[in-house]
């Protein structure tokens, strides 16, 4: 068996994209399998790339999603032709509003007999162009290698994002010679400072109630250093969302969460750093009428603003963050102002958070699970209200450890994202945050995670119902229907017979023995909480 290739050598198409793949540092690829992709796992085998086979391709396109987050380097997944693509594109079109850079491999029926009616044949490419950032097939055997590299780069590239290439059957068991050489990938920390510094220097210099607020393509960017250089040299307050996330730690001085409404309405001027101003923002409206808005985006939006900034920057999140540090004014007060509505604000949780009920307050639940959670941690939250709250308590310290679905919100995208985190840092705590509803999508990848060792510790917020979804029907019709669930189902006993661990716990003071063995069974386990289903989440719009 050869083990080298090179000009003069032959290898099958599958060979080739593995080649291409290693080269730029792809370690993982995470499939299901299908006939059409036999010689991808066989040149992913020669090249040592591990496959991570799933339950479904949801999980192996989510996986492929969560391996980006966590690391910043590109997932790759493959998904066998018709079915298995089709099933991949919820998360590829939640990949792509989160800029996830990832690559997706499609089989594909072979080019010679096209449009003959072969198994599972469908073009994918005009489905799947609307939700990635470039989607084409192989012309031919020699093509691949090109295209792969092409794909890889153009994930990378901002705005980041998914990637397609597809496969036709003949093309990918065919032969080709393998090409020369392939540019590096491109990397955040070497794109260019924006133009147009100058005018956001002189705002900054005058501002006496500056905030930052940043987002997802702040992480993507790398500016994580540069932007906490540029909140401690100027003394702005740092409010953050997405996977910008742990990018300033939750302890540190300068940051905040319960305190944005003041914070972001109060401010004078708001850097409005690698996030969009969506409905997570009030479509700016979270903003004052007043507050002058400096745009800082890796490179020109998809859509308009829905207000308009007094600065644009587009360019790289490192230079360009560190462009505008330099001096300010004195923003103590401000910041101690904030620092006060923070504290009033926590404290006022204080009597949720050590609700003695059972079934619990999920509140309860958050204190217990807080107390047990490592600094570096990595948390994925899968459900509705559960992971709501999650987002309001759980603190992150470090970047790349919160993982949810983002605005696409797609429910499913927990066991993927979970498996992949734990396989990229298999020394940290992955927990996996589930709602019962949640459950439902994805909860065979337990199955997956038992597979291939991966011990994952999940703890489920069991309400019996979908609350995100019940309780505003209520309050809207003053009824519910499609909005209930089993009440106490086991899914803790669903995922011992995977051959996880699971736990059922319905008292407060059980949850911490409980996580304790969950993390030491050294299985992939489910601590199934019991809570109460009537706790109403405080939700001001959840549709727009
Ligand atoms: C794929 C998908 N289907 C439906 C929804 C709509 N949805 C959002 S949250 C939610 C309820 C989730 O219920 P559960 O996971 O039990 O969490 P809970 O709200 O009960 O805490 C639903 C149905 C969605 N976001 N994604
Ligand atoms: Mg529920």
């Amino acid at each position: 068996m050869t083990t080298q290739a090179d000009q003069s050598t032959q290898i099958h198409g599958g060979r080739l994209i593995a080649r291409r793949l290693k080269a730029h540092g792809v370690s993982r690829l995470f499939t299901l399998s299908g006939g059409h992709l036999f010689s991808v796992y066989d040149g992913c085998r020669e090249e040592g790339i591990e496959i991570v086979d799933v339950r479904h391709e949801q999980a192996a396109t989510f996986a492929a999603e969560g391996w980006a987050k966590v690391t910043r380097e590109p997932g790759v997944a493959a998904l066998t032709a018709g079915p298995g693509v089709t099933n991949g594109m919820s998360a590829m079109a939640g990949a792509m509003q989160n800029h996830s850079p990832m690559l997706v491999l499609g089989g594909r029926a072979p080019q010679m007999r096209w449009g003959q009616g072969s198994l599972q044949e469908i073009d994918h490419v005009p489905f799947v162009r609307p939700v990635t950032k470039l989607a084409a097939t192989a012309d031919s055997t020699a093509d691949i290698p090109g295209l792969v590299d092409d794909a890889l780069a153009t994930a990378l590239r901002p705005h980041s994002g998914p990637t397609f290439v597809d496969l036709p059957l003949d093309f990918v068991f065919m032969e080709a010679p393998e090409p020369e050489g392939g540019e590096a990938l491109p990397d955040p920390l070497d794109e260019p400072v924006a133009e147009g510094v100058e005018r956001a220097l002189a705002l900054l210099a005058d501002a006496e109630r500056p905030v930052i607020m940043a987002g997802t393509d702040m992480y993507w960017g790398k500016g994580e250093r540069a932007l906490l250089e540029l909140a401690e040299r100027r003394g702005i307050p740092v409010f953050v969302n997405g996977l910008a996330r742990g990018c300033v730690p939750a302890d540190h001085e300068l940051f905040f969460s319960r305190a944005r409404s003041e914070g972001l309405k109060g401010a004078d001027v708001a850097l409005v750093v690698g996030v969009p101003m969506d409905f997570r923002l009030g479509f700016g409206g979270s903003f004052g009428e007043e507050t002058q808005i400096v745009v800082l985006g890796r490179t020109e939006p998809e859509r308009d603003h829905p207000r308009p900034p007094a600065v644009e920057l587009y360019g790289g999140m490192d230079a360009t963050l560190r462009a505008l540090i330099g001096d300010g004014s004195d923003t103590s007060a401000w910041v101690s102002h904030l620092r006060a509505a923070e504290i009033e604000k926590r404290a006022a949780e204080a009597a949720e958070l050590s609700d003695g009920r059972s079934p619990l307050h999920p509140m309860r639940l958050y204190k217990e699970l807080g107390e047990v959670l490592d600094r570096d941690a990595v948390i994925i939250g899968d459900g509705g209200d559960f992971v709501s709250y999650a987002g309001r308590v759980i603190d992150s310290y470090e970047p790349g450890c919160w993982l949810d679905p983002g605005p696409y919100g797609c429910l499913g995208c927990g066991p993927g994202y979970a498996l992949a985190a734990k396989l990229a840092r298999p020394d940290k705590q992955v927990v996996l945050l589930l709602g019962d509803g949640a459950f439902g999508f994805s909860g065979m990848e337990f199955d997956t995670l038992a597979r291939h060792g991966v011990n994952v510790v999940g703890v489920m917020g069991n309400n019996g119902i979908w609350a995100l979804e019940k309780h505003p029907m209520e309050f809207l019709y003053g009824y519910s229907v499609a909005a209930d669930l089993r009440p106490g189902t086991r899914y803790d006993q669903l995922v011992e017979a995977l051959g996880g661990h699971g736990e059922l716990v319905e008292r407060p003071e059980d949850v911490k023995p409980a996580l304790a063995r969950a993390f030491e069974s050294g299985k992939p386990a489910l601590v199934n909480v019991l809570t109460d289903p009537t706790v109403v989440y405080p939700r001001k719009s959840n549709l727009a």
